[in-house]
């Protein structure tokens, strides 16, 4: 499957809810746009979870373009996709490896965000370029998290290191690394658990993984990358909000986007939030990432808009 369509699949419940209603917005004969129209049409970007100001760009350019003239939704569709790109546009941003010795990623986020689902889509990702992975199972808290993480190794074939019972996170990612720079592995991912940005103690937990990271190598890790839930909408904003102020994210990882129809959410954490999307999930399985790319993402969205008569 290719990118565009890992974008459509992402955004099919975006894509059905945001495309009947506005198709709704409009009469066979057109549509006069004023007031009336413009405040329906704020309602229902609102609705994507988009946030009010990004919707608001959105009305005064829609506005600004054709206020007091009749038009189909055709006619205002390049207005919407353009003022989009604007919205999500940011600088490419694929995983940034390390110029010698491991590419070391840290994964954090709430529980049940998509982290350890995540990990096992990079680790995907990364064997199907061909390089070697080492998971390190930091989320030692609960010993399913440890086998779900063994379980995902041993599909994919990547190393994994496990701590013993209780043993700091730290700990597991310090061997973790270690083992990765002794068997000149590619790129080693470290899993954490779940946590909630009110949990001190847990944030500042984050931070001695770093640490203890860098004792191994001092330029890692290259990426920390937060995990959001897209179903959780606009909270997810707040939560990137607070993980950045504790730990320095270098991008986020947007799951579950095929499970809600609040794509519009990743207008929100662009707008709001300052760290590139770097990857959206799309689906349960390895193959269900994508690295995200705001124009394709934004033609993937309107795909099925009909193109205006000749
Ligand atoms: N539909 C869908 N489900 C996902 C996606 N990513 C994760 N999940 C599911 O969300 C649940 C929690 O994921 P998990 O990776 O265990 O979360 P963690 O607690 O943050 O490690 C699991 O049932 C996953 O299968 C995604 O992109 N799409
Ligand atoms: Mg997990």
């Amino acid at each position: 499957m290719g990118l565009f369509d890992k974008f459509k699949l992402g955004l099919s419940k975006t894509k059905s809810i945001l495309l009947t209603d506005v198709r709704d917005l409009f009469k066979s004969e057109g549509r006069l746009i004023d007031e009336e129209f413009l405040d329906e049409m704020r309602a229902i970007l609102i609705r994507t979870d988009m946030g009010y100001a990004s919707a608001e760009e959105i009305v005064a350019e829609v506005a600004k373009n054709f206020r007091g003239r009749v038009v189909h939704l055709v006619d205002i569709v390049a207005t919407w996709k353009t003022k989009l790109r604007e919205l999500l546009a940011q600088d490419a941003s694929p995983i940034r490896f390390a110029e010698s010795g491991p590419t070391i990623i840290m994964v954090c986020g709430v529980n049940g965000a998509g982290k350890t689902t995540s990990i096992a889509k990079l680790a995907a990702m990364f064997k199907s370029q061909g390089k070697s992975v080492m998971l390190g199972a930091g989320d030692t808290f609960r010993a399913a998290a440890v086998e779900q993480l063994t379980i995902w190794s041993q599909r994919l074939g990547a190393e994994i290191v496990k701590g013993e019972p209780g043993s700091h996170p730290a700990a597991v990612a310090y061997r973790a690394v270690e083992q990765s720079v002794a068997q000149g592995i590619d790129v080693c991912i470290i899993d954490t658990a779940g946590r909630l940005q009110t949990q001190k103690n847990l944030m500042a937990e984050l931070t001695k993984i770093q640490a203890s990271i860098r004792k191994l190598v001092p330029t890692a890790p290259q990426e920390v990358l937060l995990v959001l839930d897209a179903t959780t909408g606009q909270n997810g904003v707040s939560q990137a909000a607070n993980f950045t102020q504790s730990v320095d994210c270098t991008g986020i990882v947007l799951a579950k986007l095929d499970g809600t129809a609040k794509g519009g959410v990743v207008v929100a954490i662009r707008q709001q939030v300052g760290l590139p999307v770097k990857y959206i999930g799309v689906g349960e399985k390895a193959e269900d990432l994508a690295l995200f790319q705001p124009d394709e993402f934004v033609d993937a969205l309107f795909a099925d808009v009909a193109p205006p008569a000749a």
